[in-house]
């Protein structure tokens, strides 16, 4: 295997103009691995420090001390390492840096060096992505996973009123990747079609993840809107409906502000009661705020049959996982490699989560990029689930573009959400 000749870095622009790290690993052999950084909006407290300049210069948010930690310190230090001990290098880096929360170098120039240095070793191997990944995790099998679509986009995505974040859709019924990309598809512009036709053009204005923002106040309009699209199609044996609350958004000194009034934590499990018994929920993501064990596990106890997923809770930490795991706090891990800010560590996590039978659904940030990393981790570590925002948009096609060019080299691969 290869070792590191050089490595560079640059700043670039997100999906919400935004700027972020671009980062390549050059090897010995001539093989070369690029990384785009993606960034979260409704970040948990507990994430890995995303390291941002301040000051005047894209209104603070600009990345080049994390391009400069790359460029004069992390780089020499790199050249003439190996890059295809994955964890052997992310544990130099996460030494490197000394903080827990990855604050000195920045989790983001971190995380850009562990996924291109991850490309850049499996076009040494001359794999795809996917491929080098799987050996990496030890995953037995690949498979398509199934696209938890976010179709209606309301919380911190969204200039509506709507508290939840998002309303998503699983083509959970859908035979192959394709058939689901389609369905995803379908439903999206039916919904389109049918919120023009109702409330007028401005209805289908976008919010960061594609979905549509339409100006509802209520939870409940929003499933119904899309419940009448998948009804249109005939879908409703084939795809089921998923949220992600994103609670922490909307707690405040011990409530919680939905669909106009203050609910206690008790009065927000009663209400997810109906909505998990009115649209037969297959999947909740963060129901109650960060720091809330007990209330994931007294919603993941009461609903057996509904995937309670822990996002802003665990952060794909696994020292948080632990916690969340003895608790029972949950049965699905969300993971996003930025979240924590290496590849070695999101596999840990994800390890951790399968060994007590929790799923993992791999997933986007709200500001992405056009690097499809992510399809690529998702079919190599057969989670059959992942979190890709709406069919539109480049940011978010390329991820499913991707999943559909995987199934296509991988002809009869598995695709089924059923762990
Ligand atoms: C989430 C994500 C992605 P953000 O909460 O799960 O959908 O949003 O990247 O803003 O944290
Ligand atoms: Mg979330």
């Amino acid at each position: 295997m290869a070792n590191i000749s050089e490595v560079s870095a640059r700043e670039v622009l997100d999906s919400r103009g935004s700027p972020t790290l671009d980062c390549t690993v050059l090897l010995e052999d001539g093989s070369r691995g690029s990384a785009m950084v993606p960034s979260g909006a409704s970040t948990g407290i507990h994430e890995a420090v995303e390291l941002r300049d301040g000051g005047k210069r894209f209104l603070g948010r600009g990345v080049l001390n994390a391009v400069t930690n790359i460029r004069k310190v992390m780089a020499p230090k790199l050249v003439g390492r190996e890059a295809g001990n994955q964890r052997e290098l992310d544990a130099f880096l996460v030494e490197l840096d000394g903080t827990p929360t990855k604050k000195k170098l920045g989790a983001n120039a971190i995380l850009g060096i562990s996924l291109a240095s991850a490309r850049a070793s499996a076009a040494s191997e001359n794999h795809p992505l996917y491929v080098y990944l799987q050996e990496l995790y030890g995953s037995p099998s690949l498979s398509i996973p199934v696209p938890f679509a976010n179709l209606l986009n309301g919380g911190k995505h969204a200039g509506n009123a709507l508290s939840i974040q998002e309303f998503m859709i699983a083509p959970v019924g859908a035979k192959n990747g394709a058939e689901a990309t389609r369905m995803v598809a379908e439903v999206y512009s039916t919904l389109k079609k049918q919120l023009k036709n109702r409330m007028g053009s401005s209805s289908i204005n976008v919010g960061d993840e594609g979905g549509f923002a339409p100006p509802f106040t209520k939870t409940a309009e929003a499933l119904n809107a899309i419940v009448t699209a998948i009804n249109e199609l005939g879908y409703s044996k084939h795809v089921r409906l998923a949220m992600d609350a994103a609670a922490s958004s909307f707690y405040m000194d011990g409530s919680y502000s939905m669909d106009g009034r203050s609910l206690s934590t008790g009065e927000l499990t009663d209400y997810y009661a109906d909505l998990i018994n009115n649209y037969s929920l297959l999947s909740l993501e963060d129901p109650f705020h960060e720091e809330d064990f007990e209330a994931y596990a007294t919603l993941t106890k009461r609903f057996s049959n509904v995937q309670v997923v822990a996002d802003d809770l665990t952060v794909t930490n696994t020292a948080r996982l632990k916690t969340a795991v003895e608790k029972n706090a949950g049965n699905c891990l969300l993971l996003k490699v930025n979240q924590i800010g290496t590849l070695s560590e999101s596999f840990e996590a994800a390890r951790l989560a399968v060994n007590h039978k929790w799923g993992v659904m791999v997933s986007h940030r709200s500001g992405e990029t056009e690097d499809a990393f992510i399809a690529d981790l998702a079919v190599a570590m057969d989670c059959k689930q992942i979190k890709l925002g709406a069919p539109c948009r480049g940011e978010r096609t390329s991820k499913y573009n991707r999943l559909l060019q995987i199934e296509e080299a991988l002809s009869g691969v598995r695709f089924s959400w059923i762990r």
